[in-house]
């Protein structure tokens, strides 16, 4: 993982409350118009305590946070370039997904959103 990347996500996390966070891996979702991700939990990682830093660039989305079981209700967040949302602790196995991203051009990254989700894995 680019040194910068590792920064990022470790500075982030603090920010939001889990300073000891130590990211040890990058999971890179590439959207086109029309792609979208459903509901699910992130369960592969070993340590349920680390939290989950995501940063979004390119065209905005809309990102969906359910609750701890499938069929809870959802509150829903807009996401925009730039955008870093972390969610941990009570929260951290919350359903969450994307709705499908609008057509449109960034001038960064064309008609795309990517989305670089941070984890502590291991
Ligand atoms: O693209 C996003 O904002 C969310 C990605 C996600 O939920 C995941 O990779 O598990």
């Amino acid at each position: 993982m680019p040194p910068a990347f590792k920064t990022l996500a470790n500075r982030m996390a603090a920010l939001a409350g889990y300073p000891g966070f130590e990211a040890d891996a990058c999971l890179i979702n590439r959207y086109t118009p029309g792609a979208r991700m459903t509901l699910h939990q992130d369960k592969n990682e070993v340590n349920y305590g680390a939290p989950i830093v995501s940063v979004s660039l390119g065209l905005p989305a809309v990102f969906e946070l359910g609750g701890l079981e499938r069929g809870e209700p959802v509150q829903t967040v807009l996401l925009h370039h730039g955008d870093v949302l972390v969610w941990g602790g009570p929260a951290r196995l919350r359903y969450h997904g994307v709705r499908a991203v609008p057509h449109g051009n960034h001038p960064l990254t064309g008609a795309c959103r990517i989305n670089l989700t941070f984890r502590q894995a291991a």
